[in-house]
């Protein structure tokens, strides 16, 4: 393997969701990737625990899907879709809406799960006006949500640092519902916890404050990743979904992580059996190949919206530029074959009990206050360090590393999510290693 120079100068790029400059003082450079591993600039494999950041759930550099790209590329590298379009695009909406829940077959493309999110927003607010009840503008989100990084996702979004510096200019009409992590009732929960759904009747006080008249939507993680895997409560989501019927407001699941068989099915909704109305999804859409994201929207919200602009109008002011990138979408369809050909979502199924098991296995480790999982996730929280919240986690997290093994870290959780072609022998080794490294973490 030919090695590329040493880059000496890191200081041009200014790092996303990362500590700058104890990143550049200590650097961690990734330069190749092949199926379940990683290799560092150091030459280590790394197994990757994480599947990137929860995306890269057929492994890496699968032969079929560098072949669509590249393929794609010298046919045709760009192709507008705003008036204009091209095969692929509408192949890989087809491909999409069947993994779809019954009756979410309509596909808007976006490039990541920021933009899913504020598309299915603008379009919850689109739908209501359509039917002539344009007042609905309220969003409601959640209390440790994570909903990427536009202004739409950070204002649902729940995470208190990424909200404060931009507090000014979030969205006017958003409320929150509280969050479902209590650990005096849930500790050590395997799969969901069996206390908690009550906490879904909030949204009834939120609907009795504001009046339904004025709420277009929630939004939910039906799973939790980012926030530090939060497991919904038995009866939980189907109780929201209630709610919201109830009340004509929209139930938007964000399945940016748990879409395309993270959980062990195509989607989390049709894993507890609860269908929202929008579904935002992307990293694993095309095995995070190439950004793409995406929203998949009812029938009935399409058709509301089609349907109400005069013919030759555009109902839908919104897009982007590189929606439904070539591309992305060759990387998309290549990628929705392999995992039926493979049968991933079956294998994540039948792999999760003994990922359940191996991650329950740290229970008595150094330092461990919670564990939690559903599907391929899993979540380690560690007692944090006095005065020094998150500090105990990094130093797992860096020690993980240099051990071998690549894994995520927030505040003081530890999450893991590995590609979905682990083997029970790397399941057994990731969290062997991660035991050995915890007994050494101050
Ligand atoms: N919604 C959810 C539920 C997500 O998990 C986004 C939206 C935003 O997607 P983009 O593609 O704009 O990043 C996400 C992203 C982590 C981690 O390790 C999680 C995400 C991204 C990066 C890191 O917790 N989730
Ligand atoms: N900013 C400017 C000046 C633009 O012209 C455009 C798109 O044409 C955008 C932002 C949006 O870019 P994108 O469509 O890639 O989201």
């Amino acid at each position: 393997m030919t090695s590329r120079p040493v880059i000496d100068d890191l200081s041009s790029f200014w790092m996303p969701f990362t500590a700058n400059r104890q990143f550049k003082a200590a650097p961690r450079l990734l330069e190749s990737a092949k199926g379940m591993y990683y290799r560092s600039t150091d030459g280590r494999e790394v197994l990757d625990g994480c599947a990137g950041l929860w995306c890269v759930n057929a492994g890496h550099g699968r032969d079929e899907i560098v072949a669509a790209i590249t393929q794609q590329l010298s046919t045709m590298d760009f192709a507008p879709t705003f008036q204009m379009g091209h095969p692929l695009a509408f192949e890989a909406a087809t491909k999409v809406a069947e993994l779809m829940p019954q009756g979410l077959d309509r596909i808007f493309f976006t490039n990541s799960g920021s933009e899913s999110v504020d598309t299915a927003l603008k379009i919850a607010l689109a739908y209501h006006r359509s039917r002539g009840e344009g007042q609905r503008t309220r969003l409601i989100g959640r209390e440790r949500g994570y909903h990427g990084v536009g202004f739409g996702g950070i204002s649902v979004g729940g995470i208190a640092p990424n909200r404060k510096t931009f507090s000014g200019a979030l969205l006017p009409a958003v409320d929150h519902l509280p969050h479902t992590h209590n650990l005096e009732h849930n500790a050590f929960s395997k799969g969901q916890p069996a206390w908690g759904a009550h906490l879904a009747e909030d949204l009834e006080r939120i609907v009795t404050l504001h009046d339904a008249s004025t709420i277009a939507a929630v939004i939910v993680e039906p799973v939790a990743g980012s926030t530090g895997v939060l497991i919904p409560p038995q009866g939980y989501l189907q109780k929201l979904r209630e709610i919201c019927t109830k009340h004509g407001i929209l139930l938007i699941f964000d399945e940016v992580i748990t879409g395309f068989g993270r959980v062990g099915k195509a989607t989390a909704s049709e894993y507890f059996g609860v269908t929202p109305d929008l579904i935002t999804m992307a990293k694993a859409i095309n095995n995070a190949a190439i950004p793409m994201g995406a929203v998949a929207a009812s029938r009935t919200i399409h058709d509301t919206i089609v349907n109400s602009g005069a013919q030759g109008a555009i109902e839908l002011f919104h897009g982007y530029t590189y929606s439904a990138h070539p591309a992305a979408a060759a990387a998309a369809v290549a990628t929705l074959d392999l995992y039926r050909r493979e049968g991933l979502f079956e294998r994540a199924a039948s792999l999760a009990p003994t990922f359940e098991a191996a991650a329950h296995s740290l229970r008595d480790a150094k330092h461990v206050k919670d564990i939690r999982n559903l599907g391929m996730i899993a979540g380690v929280e560690l007692e944090p360090r006095d005065g020094a919240p998150g500090a105990r986690a990094y130093e797992a997290f860096v020690k993980c590393f240099e051990a071998g093994v690549l894994v995520r870290f927030t505040g003081d959780i530890l999450a893991f999510s590995p590609p979905l072609i682990i083997d029970e022998e790397q399941i057994a080794h990731l969290f062997k290693t991660v035991g050995d490294v915890l007994a050494t973490v101050q």
